[in-house]
């Protein structure tokens, strides 16, 4: 039975990092976590780029424009979604989430979710650098395993 397993091997990739500005204190350290474990699994600084969007509204849109140039391996969306008084987060959430999906589906291209949807400003905090790790690196370590599975998978079918 074949069994394919990807790993983080960054070599030779390009990705691309779409990061919303909305609660920029961490999603700049979602960044910053990204950004490291990219470069630190071989992926060359300058293969990387970092498109930044207004809030997590916009990281579909952002994400299907950058997957459509087809310059990319991978792509990480990246943001923080936090809850408030009103029903906004749900909308801003739920369409951001469905939106990823919906674009990873449609382009041929894995799109990391590395968007945090937090009750408060501390569970967020906590998962970008703090006590539960940073969800950024975490999304671009999930984009590099996905790009190597299917080129094992690829590379098996054309034997
Ligand atoms: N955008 C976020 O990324 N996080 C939030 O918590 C947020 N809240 O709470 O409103 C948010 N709103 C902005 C939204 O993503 C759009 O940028 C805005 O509506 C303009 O289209």
């Amino acid at each position: 039975m074949p069994e394919f397993s990807g790993a983080p091997r960054g070599q030779g990739r390009r990705c691309a990092v779409v990061v919303s500005r909305f609660n920029e204190s961490v999603t700049q350290r979602l960044l910053e976590g990204a950004l490291d474990a990219l470069v630190r699994h071989g992926v060359a600084f300058d293969d990387v780029d970092v498109l930044w969007v207004p809030g997590a509204w916009e990281l579909p849109f952002a994400a299907r424009r950058a997957a459509a140039t087809e310059r990319y391996d991978a792509l990480i969306a990246l943001g923080a979604v936090i809850r408030g008084d009103t029903p906004h987060f749900e909308y801003v959430a739920g369409e951001a989430s469905r939106g990823l999906s919906a674009a990873s589906g449609e382009f041929d291209v894995p799109i990391a979710f590395g968007l945090l949807t937090c009750d408060t400003m501390a569970q967020a905090e906590a998962r970008a650098g703090g006590e539960h790790g940073n969800k950024g690196w975490d999304a671009a370590m999930a984009a590099l395993e996905m790009v190597d599975l299917f080129d094992q998978v690829d590379g098996s079918s054309e034997d």
